[in-house]
């Protein structure tokens, strides 16, 4: 069955080989992409894709205590069974190595390893363990995020990111699991995304846990990325031979006119999403817009955090998704204006693939210390079905075909960027839209937890072995 994940890659459905995908993706001779050393590989995320919330020990999240709040997330989904991953993960595993990917970046559910006097869950983190030391063993390249999103609701009962102290209770986390997974881990990064942790949970409540406040994003935000850095030397000591870094999820902003008050709208637009991170990371100070932006919001910082969370990075993860065209919205600030016309995806988000090679390129130009650059995530959402076995998700080949060739053109105008995960290996729980936007190359049946190997899965494998045959 050409559908089957264990079984697609040594025969190709013929789709593949004849009909739609017949114009294989053939990158330039000189494209990034053929570079042996350029890992391609796929990312997912513990609440995601685990389920089993109640096993083992873990402790509730706080986003289990969202989705179980009706209105809170689409069709009132939850991620208490989510993929069942954590009972699949060998089939899971098996399908990632058939598929040819070279890394798998997943990521570590606090709740599930300690406890809330911080004793270790030997029983969640064997699970880790054993998932770990399995792709080790297949030869998969990994890399670990300590915090997507799922923090322990016994610490959002004190306060959360708004709480000072959840930055310590962080680096304790980061050094059992440090302590107890070297070895297995190539790469650590402490946390997935601080911008949507942030603003979207703190500031504007669409995410866990559901606080709407600008200065309580600005105040969370700080403890977030003191958290990352009191982490890092804590990860250096434990597990020295791998690497460690942070992951940023980075938006393009673009003006709706020439004028002036345009520009500034989408350089205020780039800061409040990329800056407002990146600053502090690679500048070690805040960017003084941000507050021309939020009057008044100005976080209390201790001294020494600014060094603290300046240290330096191994790598830099970044997570590009789409662009947003702005204007001024007259005041401070900036509102979106969206274009006619453009082609979107499930989400209704941009396919803007010059968005991706244009920050990456600025970085360069404003950061003179920019670390070394994994894309550790791009991907999109379809309204996939299977038909006949199989799923025809054209549009995420040409989305990947595009992205893809932005980062081989950033790579060209510069940019050191070491590698490429897409979004996401097999559909799963999109936070506040639940089950119902798919992100995965693999289609999952969550009636029946069946996954099929869509197009898109195919087009990827193929590209992987030929570039193993050529090397
Ligand atoms: O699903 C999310 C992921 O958890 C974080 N980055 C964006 C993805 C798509 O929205």
């Amino acid at each position: 069955m050409a559908n089957d994940a264990s079984a697609v890659f040594d025969t190709l459905s013929p789709a593949v080989s004849q009909g739609l995908l017949a114009d294989p993706f053939t990158p330039p001779a000189d494209s990034t992409l053929w570079r042996k050393n350029f890992l391609l590989g796929a990312a997912t995320a513990s609440y995601q894709i685990e389920g089993a919330v109640n096993e083992d020990g873990r402790l509730p999240s706080i986003w289990d205590t969202f989705s179980a709040i009706p209105g809170k997330v689409l069709a009132g989904d939850t991620g208490a069974v989510a993929c069942d991953h954590y009972h699949r993960w060998e089939a899971d595993v098996e399908m990632l190595v058939s598929l040819g990917l070279e890394g798998y970046r997943l990521s570590i559910a606090w709740p599930r390893v300690m406890d809330a006097a911080g004793v270790p869950n030997r029983k969640g983190l064997d699970f880790y363990k054993r998932l770990l030391n399995r792709l080790k063993e297949k030869g998969i390249t990994t890399f670990a995020t300590l915090y997507h999103w799922d923090l322990p609701q016994h610490l959002e009962d004190r306060g959360g990111w708004l709480n000072r102290e959840t930055a310590y209770r962080f680096a304790d986390y980061a050094d059992l699991m440090s302590r107890e997974l070297a070895g297995t881990v190539d790469a650590w990064a402490t946390l997935n995304e601080p911008w949507c942790s942030a603003y979207l949970g703190y500031g504007n409540g669409h995410h866990a846990p559901g606080l709407a406040d600008d200065r309580f994003a600005t105040q969370a935000m700080h403890h977030l990325l003191l958290a990352h850095g009191l982490a890092i030397p804590v990860l250096r000591a434990n597990d020295p031979a791998s690497q460690k870094g942070i992951v940023a999820n980075i938006g393009r902003g673009t003006p709706n006119s020439d004028s002036a008050a345009d520009q500034r709208a989408a350089h205020l637009f780039e800061v409040q999403h990329n800056a407002w991170i990146l600053d502090p990371l690679l500048k070690g100070s805040y960017p003084q817009d941000l507050f021309e932006l939020w009057p008044g919001t100005e976080p209390l910082v201790l001294d020494g955090d600014m060094q603290t969370i300046s240290a330096p990075l191994d790598f830099l993860g970044i997570n590009y998704y789409f662009r947003t065209n702005v204007a001024s919205d007259g005041a401070h600030g900036f509102r979106d204006v969206p274009l006619e016309g453009v082609e979107r995806t499930q989400m209704g988000w941009e396919v803007y693939p010059d968005g991706l090679r244009d920050l990456l390129t600025g970085f360069k130009r404003t950061y003179h210390n920019l670390p070394p650059i994994y894309i550790t995530e791009n991907g999109m959402a379809s309204d996939d079905q299977v038909t006949d076995g199989h799923v025809e998700d054209t549009q995420r080949i040409s989305f990947l075909k595009r992205h893809l060739a932005a980062v081989d053109q950033a790579v060209k105008a510069g940019v050191d960027i070491r590698g490429y995960f897409l979004w996401s290996l097999m559909d799963n729980f999109e936070w506040a839209f639940g089950y119902e936007r798919r992100f995965g190359v693999v289609h999952v049946d969550y009636s029946t937890q069946k996954r099929t190997v869509k197009r898109s899965a195919e087009w990827v494998a193929k590209f992987l072995k030929e570039r193993k045959a050529r090397a």
